[in-house]
């Protein structure tokens, strides 16, 4: 059985198996969640996603955590958000699917994810929305795996969100 959980606070720091990076095509780094990933994990990050080449919108990769408690990085990159007509809610699905699907078959014994709020903020993404598309996707990935999903949120109004979706 998946569980789930929404809970406030910096990514960076979770004791959980995975945590997820909301980051651009380029997987070289960036500011937001991105930033305080690769400064928390250490240089050697950056130089695990080098030779990665990048990563499609809606789809993931992972590293090694490095330096943070998480054993793993799942990088993942949200779609930008141009008002609702490009596709942005099915990417940002995949971007969810594509983490826990990863999670499940390609790494090993992971049984604990943590997702930040992809692609809320430099790319717009609007919160309810995103949110809501988190949740769903979440539930449909996991399946009956035996995964423990949080979604950390980094403001008061996101766990707001999450947690009346979760309730
Ligand atoms: N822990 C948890 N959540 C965080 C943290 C943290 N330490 N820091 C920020 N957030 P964003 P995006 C929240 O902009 O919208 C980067 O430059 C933040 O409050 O990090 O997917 C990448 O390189 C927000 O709710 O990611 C890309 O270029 C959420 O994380 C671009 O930004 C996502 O905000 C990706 O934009």
């Amino acid at each position: 059985m998946a569980t789930f959980k929404a809970l406030q606070g910096d990514i960076t720091r979770l004791p959980v198996d995975a945590i997820v990076n909301a980051a651009n095509t380029s997987l070289l780094g960036g500011g937001g969640v991105d930033g305080a990933i690769h400064r928390a994990a250490g240089p050697e990050l950056l130089q695990a996603c080098r030779p990665l080449n990048g990563c499609k919108v809606g789809q993931a990769k992972a590293t090694p955590g490095f330096r943070l408690p998480a054993r793993y990085v799942i990088h993942t990159v949200g779609p930008v958000w141009y008002g609702g007509n490009r596709n942005e809610a099915e990417l940002l699905a995949a971007c969810y699917r594509a983490c826990i699907a990863l999670a499940l078959q390609q790494l090993q014994g992971v049984q604990s994810i943590a997702f930040p709020c992809i692609s809320t903020g430099a790319y717009g993404y609007p919160a309810q929305a995103a949110a809501q598309i988190a949740v769903e996707a979440c539930r449909e990935a996991a399946g009956d795996a035996p995964l423990e999903i949080s979604f950390c949120c980094f403001s008061a109004r996101d766990l707001a969100l999450y947690e009346a979706l979760l309730r």
